[in-house]
């Protein structure tokens, strides 16, 4: 296997690519899960691969709605699974009615198995969706499964990495829906009702936190509303605001030239046409 230096400067990012390959090997991750996660990561290059005050607030709220929520769950998949075990077990100590159900895009017995061993390795408990008995009426893949103690009778739902056929189901069985999605014009996040625009496991992170700081507090304000298009917005907003700054600073240019294919750049024309203008 390739050995990763710590000091290359994409260090964390490879590492990641690494846990997901191997995922990918053991069966938990499917062949999709890889391409998705090369979505999220363009996305998340574009914002700057941190949390903007936006998504702050978004998580802030989430944590919130789970906190108050009577029967809140957490779907999880192959990528989610593989890469915040951690961050998802730390996020149930924090919200004791939280529960955690395997659901799958691509499903099969055996990866569903896979991956509920890995949440309990990583101290998940009530581990739902094994034996998923309940169908989401409107969709047709596997996803429209959900255990009946699960996602069929939560009041809200968190689903990260989501497909936006199921965020729209779900909303329709009125339920409240959570999404985590780096993509802010993908139909997960189009159709959430508190779109959390950030990296998985950034997002998990900053949500277990605010959920402990709210454990034991007994009086709360009421939650403010969400407001979902402007959450969006903000993302958007963000990342054009990068490119332009990006643009001025002459940062975008041919990516590096191969020695014997196409035509070769003129050196300095990006330089030029800048001045013309
Ligand atoms: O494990 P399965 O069988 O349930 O399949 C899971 C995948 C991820 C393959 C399935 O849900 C899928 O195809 O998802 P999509 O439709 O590609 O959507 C995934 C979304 O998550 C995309 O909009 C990505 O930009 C986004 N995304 C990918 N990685 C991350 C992310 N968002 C936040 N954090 C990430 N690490």
């Amino acid at each position: 296997m390739t050995q990763l230096s710590r000091r290359h400067p994409r260090y964390l990012s490879l590492r990641v690519r690494a846990g997901l390959a191997r995922a990918f090997r053991e069966g938990l991750v499917v062949p999709e899960g890889l391409v998705a996660h090369g979505r999220g990561e363009a996305f998340d290059y574009l914002l700057g691969e941190r949390t903007t005050a936006a998504a702050w607030k978004a998580e802030r709220l989430a944590a919130r709605w789970l906190h108050d929520a009577q029967r809140p769950v957490l779907s999880v998949n192959g990528n989610v699974a593989s890469l915040a075990s951690n961050e998802i077990a730390r996020l149930q100590r924090a919200l004791p009615r939280l529960r955690v159900e395997v659901n799958l895009f691509h499903r099969t017995e055996a990866r569903a198995r896979a991956i509920a061993r890995r949440l309990r390795r990583a101290g998940v408990t009530r581990v739902l969706g094994l034996r998923p008995g309940v169908r989401i009426p409107g969709l047709s893949s596997d996803r429209a499964w959900v255990d009946a103690a699960g996602i069929a009778v939560a009041d809200v739902a968190l689903v990260p990495l989501e497909d936006g056929d199921r965020t729209a189901a779900l909303r329709r069985l009125r339920k409240r829906v959570i999404s985590i999605d780096l993509n802010p014009l993908s139909r997960s996040s189009r159709d959430a009702n508190l779109p959390v625009v950030d990296e998985l496991t950034r997002a998990l992170d900053h949500i277990a936190r605010e959920a402990e700081r709210l454990d034991g507090r007994r009086r709360l304000r009421p939650a403010r509303p969400a407001r979902p298009s402007w959450l969006r917005a903000e993302a958007i907003r963000e990342i054009r605001a990068r490119l332009t700054r990006a643009a001025a600073r002459g940062e975008v240019g041919p990516p590096p030239w191969p020695r014997s294919t196409g035509p070769r750049p003129v050196r300095g024309t990006a330089r030029r046409s800048r001045r013309r203008r």
